[in-house]
């Protein structure tokens, strides 16, 4: 059986818990087929001499049960260029509709295309012949082309794990056609929803010319290539025993005691601009002031994780949401009732469960998500007999499977505030058969049809290749 090449920005200790969707799953998929997972560890070096400290040609390399470990570090320069600059400066915000917080600098551009050569230098001495590789996410758009130009033949998917933007905002960015083309140099592009891929399909047409061909193929660049759409998912069953296990259950009991008398709604998120957390809280207050019953009655517990600190935009978020909470609290609390409870740190990912289930609401309106994983896993922690409501914004991944969640317009406070008023007053038959349909589904398209569907597809592809290359080859 041919082994399995994870790649991906960061990599995580298959033993540990670990916060960003990205993680779980991979770690999810790895630990049952074996394999090696590449990346950065996440460390910097200032000089040169401290980069031959690491072993094995520059890959440090530990084994984890059935999974290898090899990770590289970063110098300075790369991490500010590469890392803060490409990634998180331009990529995320353009991805995520936000040209206003792009920073388009050309040494960004170029720390990434040499971050992207330094991991194909490092990895392809490692790389066996019948090796499948899996690339993941916006970091490392370029890393086909270079593994191909120094000759690997395996084949290579790539799964994008945020959206894809209409296509006149990608061309924004000044190295879009460098991107595009890059992305043919995979046997498979795989994104999350439908949606990504009619963007992403309009957009090799108008600006790559590319050729749509039967069962999702692209033609350009005189390359093909696969596209098509993998929604992400959960493993339901796993996080089932997380609900079961001590600590699970001992936050549930925590948390019913704490609130017996109140209804409870629930935010967790990576503090991050695209997770809509100030219109959420802006949403709240509407309904507190329009929909008076609830108060000394509602209470929102916003969980927000640190994430990505050494970027001004998230300075400014965070400067954000402490004045929106603070003013929510000061206008509308009382001494026995704070509407809002707001907790700037990661929680453990074996209390999630417990917290999910004493929810009576979740609250997931990101202005733009490619997925959003708190949505399905909400769904998997409650009591089916007795399940709490997803409030769901229709820009969230998510959204396009989960049509029985309440859908929501994050822009639009008003419109949210109704949605979570009608959530709260929810009569108990329907709660049950919206969640028992929304169930079916994160049940049906869990992590492992994700990873199986992704891999299925791309052996599919390379076969494909194949095919088309034998007649040129005569
Ligand atoms: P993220 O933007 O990190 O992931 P999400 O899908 O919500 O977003 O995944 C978050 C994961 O981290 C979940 O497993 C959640 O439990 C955990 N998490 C989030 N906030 C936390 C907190 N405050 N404390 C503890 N744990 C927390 C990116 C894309 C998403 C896509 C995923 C997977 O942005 O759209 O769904 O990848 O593809």
């Amino acid at each position: 059986m041919s082994r399995l090449v994870i790649v991906s920005n960061r990599v995580a200790d298959p033993r540990k818990a670990a916060a960003g969707g990205l993680a779980v799953a991979i770690k999810d998929g790895l630990q049952q087929t074996g394999g090696m997972w590449f990346g950065w560890s996440g460390k910097t070096f200032s000089d040169a001499s401290d980069a031959n400290a690491n072993n094995h040609n520059g890959v440090h390399m530990q084994s984890v049960g059935r999974v290898q470990l090899a990770t590289v570090d970063l110098n300075q320069q790369d991490y500010e260029t590469y890392y803060l600059g490409y990634a998180n400066n331009v990529l995320w915000p353009v991805f995520h509709n936000r040209l206003d917080l792009a920073k388009f600098d050309v040494r960004f551009g170029s720390g990434y295309r040499r971050v992207n050569q330094l991991f194909a230098q490092r990895l392809f001495p490692l790389l066996k012949p019948d090796d499948i590789i899996w690339v993941h996410d916006y970091h490392l758009i370029p890393l086909a082309a270079e593994l191909r130009a120094m000759g690997c033949g395996n084949p290579i998917g790539f799964f994008l794990h945020i959206p894809v933007p209409p296509p006149l905002i990608m061309a924004a960015i000044p190295e879009h056609e460098w991107l595009m083309r890059s992305l043919f140099a995979y046997d498979l592009v795989g994104l999350q929803t439908q949606s990504d891929m009619m963007h992403f399909v309009r957009y090799a047409e108008s600006e790559a010319g590319a050729e749509w061909l039967p069962d999702g193929y692209l033609r350009a660049f005189n390359r093909t290539l696969r596209v098509g759409a993998f929604p992400i998912g959960m493993d339901v069953g796993e996080f089932a025993d997380l609900a079961d296990a001590r600590e699970g259950l001992d936050m549930f009991s925590r948390m019913r005691a704490e609130y017996s008398r109140r209804e409870l709604l629930l935010g967790v998120d990576r503090l991050d601009y695209s997770k809509g957390l100030p219109q959420r809280i802006q949403a709240f207050r509407y309904l507190l002031e329009h929909y008076p019953e609830n108060r000394k009655r509602a209470t929102l517990i916003q969980i927000a994780a640190p994430s990505r600190e050494d970027l001004g935009a998230y300075d400014d978020l965070r400067r954000e949401m402490d004045s929106l909470c603070g003013a929510i609290n000061g206008d509308y609390g009382e001494l026995d009732w704070m509407p809002v409870r707001y907790i700037h740190r990661n929680v453990a990912r074996k209390r999630l469960p417990g917290l999910y289930r004493s929810s009576q609401v979740a609250l997931v309106t990101p202005l733009r998500d490619g997925m959003n994983l708190v949505a399905k896993e909400f769904l998997a922690a409650q009591d089916p007999a007795d399940p709490g409501v997803l409030v769901l914004s229709r820009f969230a991944g998510a959204a396009e499977q989960l049509k029985e969640a309440l859908l929501v317009n994050p822009y639009d406070s008003q419109g949210t505030a109704q949605a979570i008023q009608r959530a709260l007053t929810m009569p108990l038959g329907e709660r049950i058969e919206r969640h028992s349909a929304l169930m079916a589904t994160i049940r049906k398209y869990d992590v492992h049809w994700w990873r199986n569907a992704f891999l299925d597809s791309l052996k599919e592809a390379v076969r494909a290749t194949e095919q088309h290359a034998k007649p040129h080859a005569s």
